[in-house]
């Protein structure tokens, strides 16, 4: 018998498997970076760079608790996004979100930080939602920069779509004086609009108000936090849409999970394949989603 290669993710000094308000979750401590990883929808909720301040932005009144999905950090949207197309009482974008991933285990990156990988396949609660035989991996990994990669793969014997985004609550010290740099001439679709189509005119998008757009775009973004003097890029691959999300004053205190006074210090710039970017797979066919994060101190 070959001797089986050792699965590369396995115990690491500096990830260990904790309870955090209650869920199981993966804390990471190394020199680069730290992080945390709720089982529940692999759901990214901290990364913190070595000597930078927290990046991923968590609503302080999330509640946690098995099933409800988690205010803020990097919810995984799969195999919709927004609303369900024809089912209305479906849970808002998919079910990877309220579903517990099997975290797999981690390795150390070259770095010094740490690459972690989580999975989730198809059981009787999915099959109901989505009839198809996958499994969808993410791997996730917590250094200078936090790289993301969201791998769907069809297990069955029948094609399949789906739509998915990387949700990404970004930390900023006030959303108002920010700018998103790297959307200028994408069309987009304004959902504050009654997705009615523009196109982006400004170099610089500046936020003034609830603003909840879904870009095509595949560009790299940067997130000009002016107030908090540092600068957030956000690459991506295999990425059509970019969508751009504050709630503002009026939604956020419509959502109990956000808080009323929370906005002006988070945006979202989601990393996605939605509507008729989505993503089709034949029998054995995967797609990977890659984002990558990283904080430039304008100092
Ligand atoms: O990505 C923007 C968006 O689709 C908004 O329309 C808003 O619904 C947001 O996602 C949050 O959705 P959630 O289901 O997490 O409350």
């Amino acid at each position: 018998m070959t001797a089986q290669s050792p699965h590369p993710f396995t115990e690491l000094a500096g990830v260990e498997l904790v309870s955090t308000h209650g869920m199981p979750s993966v804390r990471v401590r190394t020199q680069a970076a730290s992080g945390l990883v709720f089982l529940q929808g692999a759901h990214v909720a901290e990364w913190v760079p070595a000597g930078e301040q927290p990046v991923i932005w968590m609503s302080e009144k999330a509640v946690y608790q098995p099933g409800k999905a988690l205010r803020g950090g990097i919810p995984i949207c799969f195999p919709w996004f927004g609303n369900h197309a024809e089912h209305k009482d479906y849970p808002a974008h998919g079910f990877a979100r309220t579903h517990e991933f099997k975290y797999v285990g981690a390795r150390a990156t070259a770095e010094g930080g740490a690459e972690l990988e989580f999975v989730l396949e198809d059981d009787d609660k999915t099959f109901a939602f989505f009839p198809h035989a996958f499994r969808a991996t993410l791997r996730v990994a917590f250094g200078k920069t936090l790289q993301l990669a969201f791998t769907v793969e069809n297990r069955g014997t029948d094609a399949l779509s789906f739509e998915e985004a990387l949700h990404s609550y970004f930390h900023v010290a006030d959303v108002r004086e920010a700018a998103i740099v790297g959307l200028s001439g994408a069309p987009y679709h304004d959902k504050v609009r009654g997705m009615a189509e523009f196109v982006e005119t400004a170099p610089e998008l500046h936020l003034t108000g609830e603003t909840d757009r879904v870009y095509e775009s595949s560009a790299a973004c940067t997130i000009v936090d002016s107030s908090g003097k540092r600068s957030l890029r956000v690459e991506k691959t295999h990425s059509l849409n970019t969508v751009v999300w504050n709630p503002w004053t009026e939604r956020a205190a419509q959502m109990s999970d956000f808080g009323a006074d929370a906005w002006p210090g988070m945006v979202c710039v989601e990393s996605a394949n939605v509507a008729g970017s989505r993503i089709a797979l034949a029998p054995g066919e995967s797609h990977t989603l890659g984002v990558s994060v990283s904080v430039a101190s304008a100092g």
